[in-house]
């Protein structure tokens, strides 16, 4: 890997997967420890290969999954209601993130669905009212085609964003509304309020999620000014640059950790293969960093 990743990779920081790659080993604590160096010291992900939860009934692959995980942080509850669970099955229940006329459906849980997902970080729009540090990724089951994992680093999009746009960083600096719809804990607003980049800790946090800024807007009543519009134009153009994309298909057994205060991830459509028994599984558990790992 090049120097200089800890300013923000893109696609030619890694001379391949190996990069990024960490192997499997049953002792979850050391692992634990692995992950957070390449989360925090790193580039912000790290890909844990051969995990054993490929064996497994769904059932188990998502316990498996949230106990491999308990170390690096604290496993929050997803869902609502009845369908709550510390393991999220990501597959294909036959939404469509799209609606007949291919507007955006803002209600759909995206990951229940097998369309292409665009480059966002999961805290962005506070899914059931968890903000989580850290989310992973196991792959209980692959699709029989497609269904790439895609990354790119909000540090890199900060600054290509601070260099090319300068005059509309302050902008992304003030609270955007993200429409929530699909993930509104209940009693509580379809809206949240946040900016798309702050300081914490020394590092800057970002929060993306261009489809829903922009439905949120119209929810939240308030059209965007010319230079807020301007802001989130320049947030696109800037992520659509396949140069700062890495894609990884990750195999049955993998897990992707991200760092969801710094890196986004998207996914590239799939076919599914016709017995239901082989569809395309992963166990989604999102981590809140114990509050030891902060000074890591
Ligand atoms: O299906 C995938 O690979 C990613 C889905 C996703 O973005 C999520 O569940 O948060
Ligand atoms: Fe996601």
């Amino acid at each position: 890997m090049s120097r200089g990743v800890m300013d923000g990779w893109v696609r030619e920081s890694f001379a391949s997967s190996r990069d990024f790659r960490l192997p499997y080993v049953c002792d979850h604590e050391a692992l634990a420890r692995r992950v957070w160096d390449a989360l925090l010291d790193g580039p912000g992900f790290a890909l844990v290969t051969g995990t054993p939860l490929a064996t497994m009934s769904t059932g188990q692959a998502q316990e498996f999954g949230v106990s491999m995980l308990r170390h690096p942080g604290e496993p929050l509850p997803q869902g609502r209601g009845a369908d709550t669970a510390l393991g999220w099955l990501v597959r294909d229940e036959g939404v469509s993130a799209h609606t007949d006329d291919r507007r955006f459906h803002e209600d759909a849980y995206t990951s229940k669905s097998r369309g292409y997902l665009h480059l966002h970080n999961d805290r962005a729009v506070r899914p059931f009212g968890q903000e989580p540090d850290v989310i992973a990724l196991f792959t209980h089951r692959r699709a029989r085609q497609g269904g790439a994992s895609v990354l790119a680093d909000g540090w890199t999009l900060y600054r290509l964003v601070r260099a090319e746009f300068p005059d509309l960083l302050d902008r992304l600096s003030t609270p955007f509304a993200f429409d929530r719809r699909h993930v509104t804990p209940p009693g509580e607003s379809p809206v949240v309020w946040a900016p798309v980049f702050e300081q914490a800790d020394g590092r800057i946090r970002v929060r993306c999620n261009v489809k829903r800024l922009e439905t949120g807007a119209d929810l939240a009543g308030e059209p965007l000014p010319p230079d807020r519009r301007a802001a989130l134009d320049a947030l696109g153009r800037v992520l659509a640059r396949p140069e700062l994309r890495v894609t990884a298909l990750l195999e049955d057994g993998d897990c992707l950790v991200i760092d969801d205060r710094r890196v986004l991830h998207g996914r590239t459509f799939y076919e599914d293969h016709a017995d239901p028994a082989r569809r395309r599984c992963l166990v989604r558990v999102m981590l809140r960093q114990h509050p030891s790992e902060h000074t890591a």
